[in-house]
């Protein structure tokens, strides 16, 4: 199996962290614009990431992640019963429809992956400190959001706020929400985690403005750690 992507998108490497726990090691292979008549072949949709697998090509990555979540048996991927099972797809399908538009659209901006718009981005920016008090409320108490064991909810959430709690949301603004900062601390100091992502690093001066490529974002952000 290989997963057709960019290797900087939290999209695909939510897909590769997933793969690491099902015992799969998931090779990027990029996709050539110049070749979209191709892609759109495999892929009809024209999402980004695919997933290639021996049966043919999968996209939209939480269906990607339930996939390869059902093939394994060695982990509680997908919760341990019928019950968990349907609360994962609770948090999978709100991450989708509500926190990941709140979240992208409060950060893409400031990564360089949307124009600034002052309306949109406060009406983002608004939403996301909805949804994370939210999260911070379904996480009180416990380790995990389902289940005593990581599941492909955890994945996905912690790599919807990845951007994020990386590059916007300081200390000050994590204060209040303690249950999501320990958790996301917890996901993402697990070794297949570390292996996709490299170590996490929590935002300690926010970005605050679009300045170059996301490349130089990046950088900028990092040497300011
Ligand atoms: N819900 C989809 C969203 C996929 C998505 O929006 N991918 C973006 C890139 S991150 C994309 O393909 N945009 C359109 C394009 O590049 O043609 C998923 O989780 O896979």
């Amino acid at each position: 199996m290989k997963i057709w992507g960019q290797d900087f998108n939290p999209r695909v490497k939510k897909v590769q962290v997933t793969a690491l726990y099902t015992g799969h090691e998931l090779p990027i292979t990029e996709v050539d614009e110049s070749k979209r008549k191709e892609y759109l072949k495999k892929v009809p949709t024209g999402f980004v990431p695919a997933l290639e697998t021996p049966e043919g090509f999968l996209n939209q990555t939480n269906a990607i992640l339930r996939y390869l979540a059902r093939n394994t048996k060695s982990t509680k991927l997908y919760g341990n019963n019928q019950f968990e099972e349907a609360l994962v797809n609770q948090w999978l399908d709100w991450c989708l429809t509500e926190l990941e538009p709140a979240a992208l659209g409060y950060s893409a901006p400031y990564l360089g992956f949307a124009p600034y718009e002052k309306e949109i981005q406060a009406k983002s920016g608004e939403d996301l400190r909805k949804f994370l008090n939210v999260l911070d409320g379904g996480l009180k108490g416990k380790t995990y959001l389902v289940g005593e064991s990581i599941s492909i909810a955890d994945i996905s959430i912690a790599s919807a706020l990845n951007f994020a709690l990386q590059f916007l949301l300081d200390e000050k603004y994590r204060k209040n929400i303690p249950n999501v900062t320990k958790w996301y601390e917890t996901i993402t100091n697990q070794e297949n985690w570390k292996k996709v992502y490299g170590k996490s690093v929590l935002c300690i001066t926010p970005l605050k403005e679009y300045t170059g490529s996301f490349e130089e974002v990046a950088q900028e952000a990092k040497g300011k750690k």
